[in-house]
């Protein structure tokens, strides 16, 4: 393969949130992707490199798949492993040798603290954020609340764990693992589970739309952080991947992810704890409900904020946004969704959040 280098960019400060573009021909550009291995994965990023070949259409790019600790263990449930940067730290190691340019993932499953240098310079419009359960071929059911007494369902996830079991008391809930291809087949083949839920966007990504049998509301079970956004990492002085990442990121999506990122990091909160959100945007106002549950559903926390977007025009630029960078996006908007996201993580602090997460925690770590 004629693979040119990219050429390294020139270190350039960020003023006023405006990028100082470094002038090359263009033509000379070829971009290294990173990608986990999955077939949603590489579905994810093949998504990402068509948006930006519409856009850019003169830059090539090419995929490089990788494994990482979280595809590699996979008898362990996800809580008990207790590192948070599972699915991204290989990846990470090779942005950071620049043998990768950028890294596409789902934004759930990127830290709210990324490694030093690293930020999301990227994010597409989001899917459907919300759960979706898919029942086990032998059950012909529609809605978990008809499935007999004690049927199990599949997840690995203490967000949905905890709100599901609040809702479906005569449920039994087991850890599932594997990437969505396994899951499925454990569902079908394995008659361990009645149903498993899933998020509706891997789902609807790998064309599996039609093995949904019930979609959970919001007021059923709120989604996880990033839940349904892609995001692509890059290094944080890499000025003219931030600049044409952001001709493919959604600016409603990275508000909205802003304040739950916000929210999730003021609370302290890895990717697995029992915490989850909803948010939009209505009006110019940016909406966030949050919540914490206890792993048994038995005791929550759940609260909503709104914010107007377009005050405090003068607030002072930061350098990033919970790990985010949108140098297109007006910075007093990206400052108030992250200040919305910090005033409800307050408000769930003073009403004893803490201590709900804390006995959570407790449990993680078996
Ligand atoms: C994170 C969680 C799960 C993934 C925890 C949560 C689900 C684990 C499980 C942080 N990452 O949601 O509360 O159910 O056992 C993951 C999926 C996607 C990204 C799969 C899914 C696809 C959807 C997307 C795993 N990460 O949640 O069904 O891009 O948002």
């Amino acid at each position: 393969m004629n693979c040119l280098e990219k050429p390294v960019a020139k270190k350039q400060k960020l003023e006023n949130g405006v990028i100082n573009h470094v002038a090359k021909q263009e033509s000379e550009i070829y971009i290294k992707v990173g990608s986990r291995k999955s077939q949603l994965a590489l579905f994810q990023t093949n998504y990402v490199v068509d948006l930006l070949k519409k856009k850019q259409t003169k830059l090539s790019y090419e995929i490089i798949p990788m494994s990482t600790t979280g595809d590699k263990i996979l008898d362990v449930a996800l809580p008990k492993i207790g590192e948070k940067s599972l699915f991204t730290k290989e990846l990470e190691m090779a942005l950071e040798k620049d043998e990768v340019h950028v890294i596409v993932h789902s934004l759930k499953d990127l830290p709210t603290t990324l490694p030093p240098g690293m930020v999301i310079g990227g994010i597409c419009k989001r899917e459907d954020p919300r759960d979706v359960v898919i029942f086990s071929p032998d059950v012909k059911c529609t809605d978990l609340k008809y499935l007999p007494a004690g049927c199990v369902i599949g997840t690995s996830s203490l967000r949905r764990i905890a709100q599901l079991k609040k809702l479906y008391p005569h449920l039994k809930f087991d850890s599932i693992r594997g990437n969505l291809n396994t899951r499925f087949r454990k569902l079908d083949e394995d008659k361990k589970f009645s149903a498993i839920v899933l998020a509706a966007a891997g789902v609807k990504r790998l064309d599996s739309g039609h093995r949904i049998g019930q979609t959970l509301s919001c007021n059923q079970c709120m989604y996880a952080v990033g839940q349904g956004a892609l995001a692509i990492e890059c290094k944080i002085t890499d000025f003219e991947t931030i600049n044409l990442l952001a001709k493919i990121s959604d600016q409603d999506t990275v508000l909205c992810c802003i304040a739950e990122r916000a929210f999730l990091r003021k609370l302290e909160g890895g990717c697995s704890v029992p915490v989850a959100v909803q948010s939009s945007i209505e009006n110019e106002k940016l909406i966030l409900k949050g919540g914490v549950f206890s792993l048994d559903g038995s005791q929550s926390i759940i609260e909503k904020l709104s914010i107007k977007l377009n005050q405090d025009e003068n607030s002072i630029p930061k350098e990033h946004y919970v790990g985010i960078v949108a140098p297109h996006i007006p910075h007093h908007l990206l400052n108030n969704g992250e200040t919305l996201g910090i005033k409800l993580a307050d408000l769930l602090l003073e009403k004893g959040a803490y201590d709900i997460l804390k006995e959570a925690r407790k449990s993680i770590v078996l």
